[in-house]
């Protein structure tokens, strides 16, 4: 007799998401005639560049020919875009193997996959508030525990908030895993150096293992902020990498991620380069590479002439999130991120909940936006707008925040 995995059941809601594209799907039908502005999903809305749409099309040109036709290609990834992406770590003087790199279809779901590596006690601390893909993963996976007073038991919360810069304490417990997302969704918030130090140092010392979701790094500014967790001395014992082409690059279509699980990683039970020999067998095993079409792609992205113009994109959604910080400010809003990161955090008046700004920004202002507290607890009483919009539709978007919902 079949059972299905009664983990599912313990999911909280719905995926984030989906739920706000189905409320804002309801106003709309309601109210055929508004003019609605999406801040919420952070989903890019340019164009791929010159060199990544060129590239794409002469590998097209290859498949088309019997010659030059390919198939299934190694489940790591091609060696030309491990190669391109080992290259691109070395300007910030970070060393790594192209045998560490697993070239993906996103960072979504290694961010997931990867927790499968990981005895089935781990005990896994995330950042509150947080990308729901880690703790949902972790409940479907049977990490989580059980759902009580507002939370998993089994998970560790490490709280994000005006106070501490939206940058965590270390855990008090000893936990296993530990997710840090910088520059971080939904907050904006980016890790300094001495603040990754701290992480490092505690998962060296307890044999941890930390989860660097790095999908924004090209999104710092600031030179003084580190763009890989491994530009901390120690982090290749003890961090594993995922990033992302989506929002560098517009590839949240086109499905294009890595991980770097460097073979000096090390755990309670295992020798270094074992996590490395079980990824591999993990992707090896479940998935059968990321399409080569978009590969080649990554390829043209990481080219000179591709950097220079993911940096314009970059540039651009940027200015949008100077825009709306800005305007935010002069709302009367207290904001956050925005200056490292595409998202801008912004912190309602007291005793608004995230919910209903949602539904009041959607009724006032027509303007769809991410309640904070569909990122855990911590976000309660924030909201969040995303930067991916087009320029012209978000300064329309403040404005009319400016008229309409003023503090
Ligand atoms: N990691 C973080 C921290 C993210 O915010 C997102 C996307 C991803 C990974 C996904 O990267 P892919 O490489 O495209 O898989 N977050 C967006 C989109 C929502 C979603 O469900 O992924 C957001 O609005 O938060």
């Amino acid at each position: 007799m079949a059972k299905i995995n009664t983990n599912y059941r313990k999911l909280q809601a719905g995926y984030l998401f989906p739920e706000i594209a189905r409320r804002t799907a309801k106003f709309q039908a309601e109210n055929p005639e508004a003019d609605i502005i999406r801040l919420g999903i952070g989903d890019t809305t340019l164009p791929l560049t010159e060199s990544v749409t060129s590239g794409m099309k002469a590998f097209i040109d290859k498949l088309s020919d019997k010659n030059t036709y390919s198939g299934y290609g190694a489940e790591q990834g091609s060696q030309e875009l491990r190669e391109a992406l080992a290259n691109h770590y070395q300007k910030y003087g970070v060393d790594i193997e192209t045998s560490e790199i697993f070239v993906s279809d996103g960072a979504k779901t290694d961010s997931s996959n990867i927790q499968s590596i990981f005895a089935d006690d781990s005990v896994i601390a995330v950042q509150d508030p947080v990308y729901p893909v880690y703790v949902d993963s972790a409940v479907i996976g049977g990490l989580a525990g059980d759902y009580a007073d507002d939370s998993y038991d089994r998970l560790v919360y490490m709280e994000c908030n005006e106070d501490n810069g939206f940058f965590p304490e270390l855990p008090k417990e000893k936990v296993d895993i530990i997710y840090l997302c910088s520059p971080n969704n939904p907050t904006g918030a980016v890790a300094t150096r001495e603040q990754l130090k701290t992480f490092v140092d505690y998962a060296a010392a307890n044999k941890a293992v930390i989860i660097f979701d790095a999908a924004y790094a090209a999104f710092i500014k600031d030179s003084s902020l580190p763009r890989s967790i491994y530009e901390i001395e120690g982090a290749k014992t003890c961090a594993i990498e995922i990033n992302s082409f989506s929002k560098w690059a517009g590839f949240t279509g086109v499905r294009l991620g890595w991980t770097i699980v460097p073979k000096a990683l090390i755990t309670e039970n295992s020798e270094a380069g074992e996590l490395n020999q079980v990824w591999n067998r993990r992707q090896s095993t479940m998935f059968n590479g990321a399409s080569n079409i978009a590969q080649a792609g990554g390829v043209a992205v990481l080219s000179g002439q591709g950097q220079a113009e993911s940096q314009e994109l970059i540039d651009y959604y940027m200015n949008n999130a100077a825009v709306i910080k800005q305007g935010l400010v002069e709302a009367g809003y207290r904001v956050y991120g925005g200056d490292n990161a595409p998202y801008v955090w912004l912190r309602l008046p007291d005793g608004k909940t995230s919910w209903d700004f949602f539904d009041e920004l959607l009724q006032k202002a027509n303007i769809v936006g991410t309640p904070g507290s569909g990122f855990g607890n911590g976000g309660e009483g924030y909201f969040r707008l995303s930067a991916f919009g087009d320029a012209e539709r978000t300064k329309e978007a403040i404005e009319r925040i400016k008229n309409r919902l003023k503090v």
